[in-house]
């Protein structure tokens, strides 16, 4: 408790006491450092929030935190995220997971999230790579990409979550990476205080399965930040541009945030709920509503 009465966390407050079973030098150790810090600098006590993840090294995550975690299904982080905030407005819901739960199986489900502007931020620690099952091509993993499941080299062009998020018309989109665990803690709470769906995708190297130009030296030496590069978050057009350079830079910080954010998802159906409980039936009846007579 501070000097004014408010309660003041510390990143060590949202730090759980099961340790991580990640390769040493994974990535997403850092992601999750850049959690705490995150978490501590929002200030929500860890019992306000919930993290839910789905299947993958990365989904792992939730239980490195004291939130309310779920480690859910694979590919199905975001309707169960979104099913906990439309039943609990009022706590702070993270999803995370891979580019794989993401991207691949889990891809169908970012398009209605933004569509709706469900108020959740949504971190995909991003190895080009299914870590889990031990390294089999991701749909982010480059052409020509050899792996267990490619030993010739993968034919497919990959995803670019940057362009995905932004061609669907996600209000704040933004990048970063274990390079710069500063700027990563800022960009997570900078996504987290976005009042709608926040995506934040992490360059976090696999280091048993990742490809060396993607290591943490690899990542150094492509990445740019885009505050240095004179870039206005407020311009969609821009940030669509530079998007497209996404697996030949590495862009660091706030792509796009909509200057001027629609109401979620929450609060039009608080505002329908409000407008149609003077005229509801009583409980029993409300499947009269549905009958045709
Ligand atoms: C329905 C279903 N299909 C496939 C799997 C197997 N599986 C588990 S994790 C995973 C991919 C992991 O890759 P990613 O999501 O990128 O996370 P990472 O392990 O790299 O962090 C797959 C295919 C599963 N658990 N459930
Ligand atoms: S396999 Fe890769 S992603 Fe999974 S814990 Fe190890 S380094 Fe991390």
């Amino acid at each position: 408790m501070s000097a004014t009465g408010t309660c003041e966390y510390q990143p060590k407050d949202y730090k759980s006491d099961l340790k991580p079973i990640w390769c040493p030098g994974c990535g997403d150790f850092s992601v999750v450092q850049g959690i705490y810090r995150a978490l501590a600098a929002i200030g929500r006590p860890p019992h306000e929030i919930a993290f839910v993840s789905g299947i993958g090294c990365s989904s792992r995550i939730p239980g490195y935190t004291t939130a309310y975690g779920f480690n859910s299904v694979h590919g199905r982080a975001l309707p169960i995220a979104q099913g906990i905030k439309l039943a609990n407005p009022d706590l702070l819901v993270l999803a995370a997971g891979g580019d794989g739960d993401g991207f691949s199986i889990g891809g169908g489900h970012i398009a209605h999230l933004i569509r709706r502007n469900m108020d959740i931020t949504y971190i995909v620690m991003d190895n080009q790579i299914y870590g889990l099952t031990k390294g089999q091509l991701s749909p982010t993993s480059q052409k020509g990409r050899t792996t267990c499941t490619s030993r010739y080299g993968s034919l497919e062009e990959p995803v670019n979550p940057l362009l995905y998020v932004l061609a669907y018309g996600a209000g704040f989109v933004a990048q970063a990476s274990p390079t710069d665990l500063v700027g990563m803690a800022a960009t997570i709470e900078e996504a987290i205080r976005y009042p709608g769906f926040a995506f934040v995708n992490i360059q976090s190297p696999c280091v048993t399965y990742g490809e060396e130009a993607q290591q943490i030296k690899g990542l150094k030496a492509i990445s740019e930040s885009l505050q240095s590069l004179g870039h206005n978050p407020a311009d969609r057009l821009a940030a669509m541009d530079l998007a497209q350079q996404y697996g030949n830079k590495l862009h660091l910080g706030v792509f796009y945030r909509n200057p001027e954010p629609p109401p979620t998802y929450g609060d039009l159906v608080k505002e329908r709920q409000t407008l149609l409980s003077k005229d509801a039936p009583p409980k029993e009846r409300i499947l009269d509503l549905f009958i045709k007579k």
